[in-house]
């Protein structure tokens, strides 16, 4: 066998190692996110304010690894060191991952970890999705573990720092009086406190007005609908419009 064909062979069994490795190896196999675990946890720095998108996709749970429900599970860690002392929000958003979990720790070892905050569906709504505030000591770094909920996995995207999101509006009652409507509702955010939200209403297609409970209009007979917006001191106006119909039925108020 000269040169040429000693190179030929050697080479066709390398493609032929590589088939049989290729079909041994099988299906693609679940690559998990580079932090999964703790100890690869992204460092997110220490700037006051900040986002990150991640997934929980793959994730898995480590030994020793602490759960503030046992529903936590897909987990993936950062790390942020607090520039300066105060308040400090953090929250995750699910963009495909459709119920999330967040938690804060101090520490530098897993199994040894100091549980700072936790929540699991919003403290401010009733969304899936999960915030917390850290009451962050100036030069501490935290560790942050973002989860699913029980096997939900997906795409999210984390904040901090700022005025999450959006206040919501929430009915408590509805009273028809002759040719008025009177609607009690109430407000939640995740920063800013209940009595300092501002609200705006709407009847029908007329102009938006400011408003609070308890909002009192007068209409005339037939079917209305009463709009309401809660709005926060950031600016976040309300996405889910509160929307109450009523129906003022006497005839001589038509
Ligand atoms: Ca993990
Ligand atoms: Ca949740
Ligand atoms: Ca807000």
């Amino acid at each position: 066998m000269d040169r040429r064909s000693v190179a030929r062979v050697v080479l066709v069994s390398f493609v032929g190692s590589l088939f049989v490795v290729g079909m041994v190896s099988g299906p693609v196999l679940a690559v998990a996110p580079s932090n999964d675990n703790f100890e690869a946890n992204i460092n997110l720095g220490s700037g006051a304010s900040g986002s990150a998108s991640g997934t929980n996709v793959d994730a898995t749970l480590q030994t020793d690894e602490p759960q503030f429900i046992p529903s936590v599970q897909g987990t993936v860690w950062y790390s942020w060191t607090a520039p300066a002392d105060g308040d400090v929000p953090f929250c995750v958003y699910g963009v495909t991952l459709a119920d999330t979990t967040l938690a804060v720790y101090t520490g530098n070892v897993l199994a040894s970890l100091t549980a700072i905050a936790s929540n699991d569906d919003g403290s401010w709504g009733m969304d899936l999705f999960s915030d917390v505030t850290l009451n962050a000591v100036n030069g501490t770094t935290y560790r942050i573990q973002v989860g699913g909920f029980g096997s939900n996995r997906g795409t999210f995207d984390l904040f901090w720092g700022g005025d999450c999101t959006a206040p919501a509006a929430y009915l408590t009652s509805t009273k028809v009086k002759g040719p008025k409507v009177e609607v009690a509702f109430y407000g939640g955010d995740d920063v800013t406190a209940l009595g300092d939200l501002t609200f705006s209403c709407q009847l029908d297609a007329e102009s938006e007005f400011a408003c609070s409970s308890l909002v009192s209009v007068t209409a005339p007979s037939g079917g209305h609908t009463l709009r309401i917006w809660a709005e926060d001191e950031a600016g976040n106006r309300t996405v889910d419009t509160l929307i109450v119909n009523f129906t003022i039925k006497s005839k001589k108020y038509g």
